[in-house]
């Protein structure tokens, strides 16, 4: 099947002008919802006294569903490796990249991908991807991963240490509930919690002011753990404006996604982000989505429901929550 990348159209350089399926609605366009100056994101030490830790990350959690941790204790050596492998998939021939294509109309949704039009006035997004599954080790296909040579060594390295990151942070978030520490893991599924893989790959875009790399969204996640090289572009919403998320060089942004929301009765909130593109420089980043297993109920705790404190969401099973997310249905 013949898919139209983003990185092909971009590659040809004499592309001055957008094709008019990249060009966002008057009201999404980045040259008219600007993002406010002096507004900065939480930035959160992870080596300081576990009771100001908790306190940051819940309050953190709660005004914005985003932060910045440092002294995460994860290597910038293997971040830059991470980053490495994944410019080095992008940097092949585009005949060996496309050995690797997913096809999502099919089910298949790992492995390289673009996002196409399946309406008219359909709108898409500035970006080529890859995803794949890191963990866990039972539903994992390396056939599906870049083939280069180092990309599965350090590709498992680096789940390793997400997986450590996400269990800190689901046990500081419990802890800030004042749960017992174990309990947003558990409920998300244990070892069984699914890893996901997906870097975004942003080319230089002729008309950047018109164009959006991933459109507003939250994410559908329990966590995102994310890192971007140093071309910016995240935003996130808060209070009714678009903040830009600057570079941070060791820094880990994380995501509250959609299921801690539902868990935590809307006390934690899932941040709205979307993504800018560069006129000159490629943006990548690489979007880890720690999410429950398909036929895992998320619905709120228990513990967190009263009557004065009334279910803010309905229960239901991960899958079917996705399947609505997806094809936009209330949920
Ligand atoms: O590229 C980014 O910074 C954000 C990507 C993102 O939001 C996503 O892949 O869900
Ligand atoms: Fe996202």
């Amino acid at each position: 099947m013949e898919v139209e990348r983003v990185q092909t159209l971009a590659s040809h350089g004499k592309l001055h002008e957008l094709p008019s399926h990249y060009i966002r609605p008057a009201h999404e366009r980045p040259e008219n919802s600007e993002a406010l100056e002096g507004v900065k994101v939480p930035v959160i030490s992870l080596s300081q006294p576990r009771e100001l830790l908790v306190k940051e990350i819940f309050e953190a959690s709660k005004e914005w569903g985003f932060f910045v941790i440092k002294d995460h204790g994860v290597s910038p050596d293997l971040i830059k490796k991470v980053q490495a492998v994944g410019v080095e998939f992008f940097d092949q021939p585009q005949e060996i990249k496309e050995k690797n294509s997913n096809d999502p109309s099919k089910g298949a949704f790992e492995g390289y991908g673009t996002k196409m039009i399946k309406q008219d006035d359909q709108k898409v997004e500035w970006v080529d991807y890859y995803f794949h599954l890191m963990a866990p080790p039972s539903k994992v296909n390396h056939d599906v991963w870049p083939q280069n040579t180092t990309y599965r060594e350090v590709t498992e390295e680096y789940n390793k240490e997400v997986l450590r990151l996400q269990d800190e942070i689901f046990r500081l978030l419990s802890e800030g509930l004042g749960l017992e520490k174990e309990t947003l893991r558990t409920h998300m599924g244990g070892d069984d919690i699914e890893v996901e893989m997906k870097i975004n790959m942003y080319p230089p875009c002729p008309q950047p002011e018109l164009a959006l790399g991933v459109e507003p969204h939250t994410g559908m996640s329990a966590l995102t753990v994310l890192v971007p090289n140093d071309v910016l572009g995240l935003q996130c919403w808060k209070d009714g404006n678009w903040i830009s998320v600057d570079y941070f060089p060791d820094g880990i942004y994380i995501h509250v996604g959609d299921q801690i929301e539902v868990l935590s009765n809307g006390m934690y909130k899932s941040i709205l982000h979307r993504s800018l593109v560069n006129k000159e420089k490629t943006r990548m980043s690489w979007a880890v989505f720690c999410v429950p297993p398909g036929q895992k109920t998320v619905g709120p705790l228990p513990e967190l429901v009263n009557e004065e404190n009334p279910a803010k969401y309905t229960a239901k099973t991960f899958d079917e929550y996705r399947y609505r997310k997806i094809n936009k249905l209330p949920q």
